[in-house]
């Protein structure tokens, strides 16, 4: 698995000659693909993705020497993407996504037509960002199961090698997996590792914690996850054999990783979320609790059947309220309330009813982003904990590294306030600090449903959903949709009149709310809508919509 390249010194411009010989290896496709770093990093069918492969080593070998040889992390994957798309990303020291002012060099070394130009466009960087090529660079890269992954991993490692990185393959992972060892590695020899730098480190670390959070408390009962023919498949059943075999009474379903053509098809946290549709296979009875993660086992929702085959979803909205409560009340209970506030951060895509619970009954504090986890990621990490998560089930919560010193070193008054601050402790463990994790919610929340003695019925019932629509629209050109800024996304600032449009048509509503903004993951606006009854929302959508195609369709 490990494999390293040794070569740090670059006394004679031998990595310029590199990125030269690296491009030759695998010249930038020439129907001059338009390739842009975006939320997600790279993404689109896999066959266009080799040269940006390899340019995204060499980049992320330049990230490392930038900040003194930390390391940076590579994945390889489309997550919830068909199985014919792939795509590249990087990951920033703490696990964090790649810093937003590398996402344009990254763009403009992938989009370097020639060898020439690609060498070109590294000596630039290396003045630009003014890099000392005599730092120490190391990386280490991990891919999801798609085929197309082996193909992608050696174009990177020819980046890698041409600029003289020192890199680790990991093999197949999870995203999340990823995030975890690049942390753990910058952590290491620290005063706050954050965990073994291995894959089994991090079941280890995810297992001990899950224990401690249940002593003594009876497993909510039995659960099926879908892996979406996917990563978390084999992943989470590896960590089950850490488990001991009466913790958690799971089934685990679409697990096929050797036929690529099922993977998210039908299935999976982002069919379940787009379609409000349990996923193929799907075989549970009312009330019967399922799980759906993605293709890299970053996202999850929850769903079930009520009566007469009613299908009902608990998505990211419904996790970050049950977390936010359960967190709330230990917080409480271990005699910290004074000391600890909480945030929730969600984007526009929240289901209102969740945002009034959570300011309402929970009475937190709920602050609203544009949409992408790194803004959500970080504004939860300006508080003293930060839970967020998108709708669709990517999110995570964050311990302010004060808030984890208060949590460690207070002293318990009495059994009750132990017994809180153990749970707490251990949950600190349990969620990832880097990113979402598939495997590390699902964790949470089971934990949370056995302690409070819910099913899937009472936590649905904690409030009720506004009925809601995602539509989207295909324009003539959805960059001319721009949105107000500061406004996280809710209002359009252009084309001009179509805001003022837009809140005609919602006015006609009873507690409507509609917001349309352009997608960065598909050539598509997207429109999304609320509203007291569920014949106003999809006719409010669907006005909305005819709006925008009249006006600007393609
Ligand atoms: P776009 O296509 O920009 O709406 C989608 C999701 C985001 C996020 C990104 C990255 C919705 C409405 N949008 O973004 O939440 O997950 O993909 O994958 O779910
Ligand atoms: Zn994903």
């Amino acid at each position: 698995m490990a494999d390293s390249n040794a070569g740090i010194f670059d006394p004679d411009g031998k990595y310029e000659q590199g990125v030269l010989q690296a491009s030759n290896d695998y010249p930038c496709p020439k129907d001059g693909a338009d390739f842009v770093y975006g939320t997600a990093g790279f993404r689109m069918k896999a066959d266009k993705l080799t040269s940006v492969a390899m340019t995204v080593g060499i980049l992320a070998g330049l990230r490392s020497r930038k900040l003194h040889g930390q390391t940076i992390g590579v994945m390889i994957t489309a997550s919830h993407n068909p199985a014919e798309d792939n795509g590249v990303k990087i990951v920033d020291p703490q696990g964090e996504m790649l810093e937003q002012e590398w996402e344009k060099y990254a763009t403009y070394i992938a989009n370097a037509k020639d060898p020439q130009e690609a060498q070109n466009a590294y000596m630039w960087m290396i003045k630009e960002v003014r890099i000392d090529q005599k730092k120490p660079a190391s990386v280490i890269f991990a891919r999801d199961t798609r085929p197309s992954g082996e193909e992608l991993v050696r174009a990177l490692k020819t980046g890698l090698d041409a600029t003289g990185v020192t890199s680790i393959d990991y093999g197949i992972l999870t995203t999340p997996q990823l995030h975890y060892l690049v942390k753990a590695t910058n952590t290491k020899d620290t005063s706050h590792p954050y965990g073994e730098v291995s894959e089994e480190g991090y079941y280890k670390k995810l297992a001990t914690a899950f224990a401690t959070a249940m002593d003594n408390i009876k497993p909510a009962g039995a659960v099926t996850v879908d892996c979406a023919n996917g990563v978390g498949a084999p992943k989470l059943k590896e960590f089950l054999k850490h488990l001991p075999a009466d913790s958690i009474n799971i089934r685990v379903v679409n697990d096929n990783i050797s036929d690529p053509s099922v993977l998210n098809n039908d299935c999976g946290a982002d069919h379940v979320k787009t379609q409000q549709r349990a996923p193929a296979g799907f075989d549970g009875k009312a009330y019967d609790r399922w799980a759906s993660f993605d293709g890299d086992a970053d996202r999850i929702v929850y769903y079930f059947q009520a009566e007469g085959s009613i299908f009902r979803l608990l998505d990211g909205d419904r996790i970050a309220t049950l977390a936010a409560n359960f967190l709330g009340e230990l917080v409480q209970k271990s005699g910290l309330a004074d000391k600890i506030t909480m945030t929730v951060v969600q984007t526009a895509y929240a289901n209102g009813s969740s945002t009034r619970y959570i300011e309402q009954s929970l009475k937190l504090k709920c602050e609203c982003t544009s949409t992408g986890v790194k803004h959500l990621h970080h504004v939860a990490a300006r508080s003293d904990i930060g839970v967020y998560f998108e709708a669709n089930g990517h999110g995570t919560v964050l311990f302010s590294p004060q808030t984890l010193k208060r949590i460690h070193t207070h002293q318990p008054e009495s059994p009750a306030q132990l017994e809180a601050l153990t749970t707490l402790r251990a949950l600190t463990d349990l969620i990832n600090q880097t990113v979402g994790d598939a495997l590390s919610d699902f964790l949470l929340v089971e934990t949370i449903l056995a302690h409070k003695e819910y099913t899937v019925r009472e936590w649905l019932a904690t409030y009720t959903d506004m009925p809601n629509k995602l539509g989207k629209q295909r324009v003539a050109n959805r960059a001319d949709f721009v949105t107000v800024p500061d406004s996280a996304e809710r209002k359009l600032a252009r084309p001009e009149g179509l805001q003022e449009r837009i809140d005609e048509i919602v006015a006609k509503y009873k507690d409507g709310r509609c917001f349309v903004r352009a997608s960065g993951t598909e050539d598509v606006v997207r429109i999304y809508g609320e509203a007291g009854e569920v014949f106003d929302c999809e006719n409010m959508v669907r006005e909305v919509g005819g709006e925008i195609e009249r006006r600007f369709g393609p």
